[in-house]
């Protein structure tokens, strides 16, 4: 995979000599805002320029606009990999920097393809978007990128006990050059920046009993130890750290260990995963050029205006824990599933489905789906837990296969995958993923 990324590296090395603008395409979540940073940065560095297009996911439709443009060189990141055939119909060269399953289409020669599973590498724990970005700029020296690298696998969760394949490969380089360090800490949420009950009940990753998504519960436990719970972590004195993080460690061990910064970033940003976290809020509320100015590092208002988004999506958060914990999942056979209209719900309903497994609101065992409607199509975001996917459980394979056979369009990764149907379709959909979800059991 080194080679092929060196490959893609001279490709671009070579246009951006000839001076050609690089069509740049990418996906709106962390990963794929992190891996546009690190080519964006790479391009900006060699004095190049580039135009960008950040987008929820690629369609036919506008690759078929791609394949009028008169650029000399596309770009994917985070997608493409699927869509070979259609991308091969673009005129300029193509360099394809994904992590997602690719199709069978044989590859013409004006694609560089770089992607982990073409290499027997697993695209979906290893090395994410952004890090093979990373590998593609490595033949420009560019260690100093490595840290918003770590961002996007830290935004599609492959920190599962460290970091493996590539990704320590990155962690390694970035150590090395001085762009990432690790210590250790308490890993809790937005430590610099909010006050400390905020910090505790927004740490989702990893989950603490009584306190993640909940706020009050939060404020009581910080009461019951003698903390005072309005002022930050990073005020607290030593002894009270110590309280703080025996208590915590209590409810769960994982809660302290190996956390990564980088040195060179801005206060509230040089915790890497506060950075994904940061662009995952971006994202999800459709501001992708916040998202991009942030991986840029400008110097603007950005950073603030994107703190302010983020806050507001994790009150999001909390308030649609909270409706899950109320009213609890419609439980099938196999799977389970959320419905809502809500558009504040609809808004973070992947996310609250991961952590409402993951916290144990909702049965772990049952795969969930939560819908969303979307006026006469249903959106659907599933998710399952590593537990799951060792007894069979194929999330990317069971939405694919249902919506196809009802007019939709559906697919992704084993643990969390996506869907869009008609909402005429919806029960018939659900009772085969049901079934097809118990053939994946039985295997
Ligand atoms: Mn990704």
């Amino acid at each position: 995979m080194l080679n092929k990324a060196d490959e893609a590296c001279e490709i671009l090395k070579k246009h951006l000599k000839q001076g050609n603008i690089v069509r740049l395409i990418s996906h709106n979540d962390a990963d794929g805002l992190s891996a546009a940073g690190v080519v964006a940065n790479t391009i900006t560095q060699e004095g190049g320029q580039y135009h960008l297009t950040i987008i929820p996911r690629l369609k036919e439709s506008f690759i078929q606009k791609l394949a009028r443009d008169k650029y000399q060189l596309f770009f994917f990141c985070d997608m493409g990999s699927a869509y070979v055939e259609a991308i091969s119909r673009i005129k300029g060269e193509v360099i394809i920097a994904d992590h997602h399953q690719p199709s069978d289409f044989e590859v013409p020669e004006k694609i560089t393809h770089v992607n982990p599973h073409l290499f027997g590498v697993d695209g979906s724990k290893e090395v994410s978007a952004s890090g093979v970005a990373y590998l593609c700029m490595r033949g420009m020296e560019k260690q100093s990128l490595a840290g918003l690298a770590l961002a996007g696998a830290f935004g599609d969760m492959q920190y599962y006990d460290g970091f493996i394949g590539p990704n320590k490969l990155i962690l390694e380089e970035g150590l090395e050059a001085g762009s990432v360090e690790i210590h250790q800490d308490l890993k809790i949420a937005s430590k610099a920046e909010e006050p400390i009950y905020k910090s505790l009940a927004y740490t989702f990753q990893p989950i603490l009993p009584g306190i993640t998504g909940d706020v009050e519960g939060s404020m009581a436990f910080l009461e019951k130890m003698g903390l005072s719970y309005g002022i930050k972590f990073a005020d607290l004195g030593n002894e009270e750290r110590d309280i703080l993080k025996e208590e915590l460690v209590r409810l769960n061990p994982e809660i302290f260990g190996d956390v990564y910064s980088n040195p060179h970033e801005r206060p509230s940003l040089k915790n890497i995963e506060d950075l994904s976290r940061v662009l995952d809020a971006c994202g999800k509320n459709k501001k992708y050029g916040l998202g991009m100015g942030i991986c840029l590092g400008e110097k603007s208002d950005a950073l603030e205006v994107a703190l302010d988004l983020q806050r507001k999506y994790r009150e999001n958060l909390v308030k649609g824990l909270d409706w899950i914990k109320r009213e609890g999942s419609m439980v099938l056979e196999n799977i389970q599933y959320l419905y809502t209209e809500d558009k504040l719900r609809k808004s973070v309903l992947g996310t609250i489905s991961s952590i409402a497994l993951s916290m144990e609101t909702l049965d772990p065992e049952k795969p969930l789906l939560a819908l969303a409607r979307m006026d006469n199509m249903v959106k659907i975001s599933g998710r399952t837990t590593r537990e799951m996917i060792s007894r069979g459980v194929d999330l990317g394979k069971s939405l694919d296969d249902a919506s196809k056979s009802f007019g939709g369009t559906g697919g992704g990764h084993d643990i969390a995958a996506g869907a869009m149907i008609p909402y005429k379709e919806m029960d018939n959909f659900l009772s085969l993923v049901d079934e097809i979800t118990s053939y994946q059991l039985e295997e």
